[in-house]
């Protein structure tokens, strides 16, 4: 069987059955563990002088291959332009996006010399997966050097429109680089839409589609496959991790804390395009609409840092703590804090029993690729008594999730009704919403999810056998395009 390769910017910590281990860190482990393989990527650390070597681990089958980055190099691959230009772009804030060519310059740079790095280490079967847009350059780096195995690679964010795209200065280089992959897998059917949108009107190249199986995408001298693969999670495992904890202390405290007041929660990295803000002031509009409703809800926010070295990041969090200051300072009362914001990480077991304690889960992102937080939160409910998800349309997640109460998270009015409706919805509606959401988190489960995209970077003909352009006859092309509307509808 071949070795499977994961390569991402962070190589995740993983303690076997550990807290800090989440599902997609698990799902892509239980991967390496049955093929055997490497995680290859940045270790975390960063140096001021010397030269990064690469350290590795052999955990069973598993090799962990981490190395650190110059200073440099984590100014202008990461913070640069992976965080300052990227990730505002993919996520639609074009009003945030920051370009410095320099850091562009690093970026490659950096990829170029991880993917280097990984060479010596690989075997001429090894199967390669790449993930997230700190390494879209990567295939070509290894291209260039000669690597022939098959790549993959899977965005983890939103691919955005065409027009927000172009908002990018080396768009064209990027989607380029894109293509020197074998497979690309986007989270959402809407993500590759815009993508072949892209290929097609921007990059003159074409996209065709079999009756099954991902899309055909010619473009820039090179032929690869292209699909959506949602991401999932284990939602029996966490059920199983939320109940264990349903009377352990954080939830004892918690309810303590409430007295019998219903719960909303939320958690997030505490990141711009979570949408915290209009979230927090549609909770306000909620308790000034309805009277009722004070002193009977309160909002649990927990949000841990991220990024914090960047101004954006520092940003949000001072718009969060003055947003939570006033709006409680405007309602609390003496026996009640409206808002509890908690700027810090906690475990994972104690995230699934909190999340089960919530009456409503309060999912509002203003851009997510899938937003696994929606998904756990549907998994940690008691399914005899469940709470209610309201999921922003904007996150990956709604696509699948319909038994949510879906909103628009710009639209305040409309979140806070969302949010009366969730906190008086009757049981009966509750359990059918929460059943109809457990049958398509279960179908799809992150098992599932790495297994799709697996089997099909299998099935690609690598560079190896010339992944060059085969043309296409009239006649599959009429077929194609009835095949293509299909798909890109998801
Ligand atoms: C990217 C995409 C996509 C959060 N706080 C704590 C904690 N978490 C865990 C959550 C969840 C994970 O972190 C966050 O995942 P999300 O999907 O919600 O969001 P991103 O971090 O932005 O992830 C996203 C994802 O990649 C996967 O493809 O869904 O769209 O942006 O698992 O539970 N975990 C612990 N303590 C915390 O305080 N232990």
């Amino acid at each position: 069987m071949s070795r499977l390769i994961i390569v991402s910017n962070r190589v995740a910590p993983i303690s076997e059955g550990g807290p800090a281990a989440g599902g997609l860190a698990v799902g892509v482990y239980d991967a390496l563990k049955e093929t055997g393989g490497m995680w290859f990527g940045w270790s975390g650390d960063v140096l001021s002088s010397g030269q990064p070597h690469i350290k590795v681990e052999e955990r069973g089958p598993v090799t962990f291959a981490t190395i650190a980055l110059m200073r440099r190099d984590y100014d202008q691959y990461y913070r640069g332009f992976s965080n300052a230009t990227l990730w505002p772009a993919f996520h639609y804030r074009a009003d945030l996006l920051q370009y410095d060519r320099h850091d562009f310059e690093g970026y490659c740079r950096v990829n170029a010399w991880l993917a280097q790095q990984l060479v010596p280490l690989l075997r001429e079967d090894d199967v390669i997966w790449v993930h997230d847009y700190h390494l879209i350059p990567f295939a070509q780096a290894l291209r260039a050097a000669g690597v022939k195995n098959r790549i993959g690679f899977f965005l983890h964010i939103p691919f955005p429109a065409s027009q927000v795209l172009l908002a990018v200065p080396p768009h064209r280089e990027l989607v380029e680089a894109l293509c020197s992959f074998d497979l690309l897998g986007f989270q959402t059917a809407p993500d590759l839409r815009a993508f072949c949108d892209y290929i097609v009107n921007e990059a003159n190249g074409t996209v065709d589609a079999s009756a099954s199986g991902p899309l055909t995408v010619h473009a820039f001298g090179r032929t690869l496959r292209a699909s959506a693969y949602p991401i999932g999670v284990y939602p029996d495992e966490i059920a199983e991790l939320a109940k264990a904890g349903e009377r352990g202390k954080p939830v004892r405290t918690m309810k303590a804390t409430l007295h019998s007041r219903k719960l909303i929660m939320s958690v997030d990295r505490l990141d711009y395009s979570k949408g915290l803000v209009e979230r927090f002031r549609a909770f306000e509009r909620l308790l000034e609409h309805a009277a009722a409703q004070r002193n009977t809800v309160s909002f649990l926010q927990i949000a841990p840092p991220t990024r914090a070295d960047m101004h954006a990041y520092q940003d949000i969090r001072l718009q969060l703590e003055g947003e939570s200051g006033r709006i409680n300072g405007r309602f609390a009362e003496l026996d009640w804090t409206p808002i509890l914001y908690i700027h810090k990480q906690y475990e994972r077991s104690v995230l699934a029993a909190l999340f089960r304690t919530a009456h409503v889960g309060y999912v509002t992102p203003l851009r997510d690729g899938m937003n696994l937080v929606a998904k756990e939160y549907v998994s940690a409910q008691d399914p005899e008594n469940p709470g209610v998800l309201v999921l922003s349309r904007f996150a990956g997640a709604a696509q699948e999730l319909d038994g949510a109460l879906i909103v628009n998270p710009v639209d305040i009015d409309g979140m806070a009704e969302a949010l009366a409706r969730a906190l008086e919805m009757p049981l009966a509606e509750r359990q059918a919403r929460h059943r109809d959401m457990m049958v398509q988190l279960r179908e799809n489960n992150v098992s599932v999810w790495r297994d799709n995209f697996m089997r099909d970077l299998q099935g690609v003909n690598s560079a190896r056998s010339g992944a060059k352009s085969t043309g296409s006859g009239k006649a599959r092309a009429a077929s194609g395009k009835k095949a293509l509307r299909e798909t890109l509808a998801g």
